[in-house]
């Protein structure tokens, strides 16, 4: 077997090593309906090199694949997305980012597998969907904040509103984001942080 070539694979970056300060570590699920911007989440605030399992979406995927219209997107996860961040000095996130079509969320009882918290991503033009997702995470005890994806074509509605639509209960953080932007999605993750602390303090957290 000819390994020439092996010595000029690239070798780990400077940022791909956790930072010598780093204690402790929290696995976090990025989970939401198809094309809400799990990935482009994980990928605007990881700070290596995010590893997606992205495919084409292809001709042979229509009546099968989900479709709302996006002309735009060409890929879709089918796997996981998976990339870090540190949150403080000490505390280092792994996010998990699913699928969100839902022939592949059969995959996602492995995902939330030892996960401290969950971003639940929303797009207002198809609330219904965030039903389901949420009612799984409840069902496996996984703590979550909800986080409005604002495209530009899609309606606004004020927070209180979509609370009320979501059916979501007053102490859930609901927050607005842009993940495109590493800024708001890492506020996305300070919000869950917060939460997951807060319930800690009141001892609610399973
Ligand atoms: N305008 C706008 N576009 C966005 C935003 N977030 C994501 N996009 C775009 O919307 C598309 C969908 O994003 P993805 O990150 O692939 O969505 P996903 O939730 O991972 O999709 P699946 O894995 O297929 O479920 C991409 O083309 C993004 O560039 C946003 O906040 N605003
Ligand atoms: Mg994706």
């Amino acid at each position: 077997m000819d390994y020439n070539g092996s010595d000029t694979l690239p070798g780990p970056r400077a940022e791909d090593h956790l930072p010598h300060t780093a204690q402790a570590a929290a696995k976090i699920v990025i989970v939401g309906g198809f094309g809400v911007g799990k990935t482009t989440m994980v990928g605007s605030v990881s700070e290596i090199r995010p590893l997606t399992t992205e495919e084409t979406m292809t001709q042979a995927g229509i009546g099968i694949d989900d479709n709302y219209g996006s002309e735009s997107k060409t890929a879709t996860t089918v796997a996981m997305d998976f990339g870090r961040i540190s949150i403080t000095d000490q505390l280092v996130l792994y996010l998990f980012g699913t699928p969100g079509q839902q022939r592949f969320w059969f995959l996602w009882n492995g995902l939330f597998e030892g996960a401290l918290g969950a971003v639940v991503l929303v797009d207002t033009r198809r609330l219904e969907v965030s039903f389901d997702v949420m009612g799984r995470l409840e069902e496996r005890g996984v703590p979550f904040v909800v986080a409005i994806n604002s495209f530009p074509d899609a309606p606004s509605y004020p927070l209180p509103e979509l609370r009320s639509a979501l059916d979501l209960s007053e102490e859930i953080p609901m927050v607005e984001c842009d993940v495109r932007r590493r800024a708001s999605s890492r506020d996305v993750l300070l919000t869950l942080m917060r939460y997951l602390h807060s319930l800690t303090m009141t001892g609610s957290l399973r």
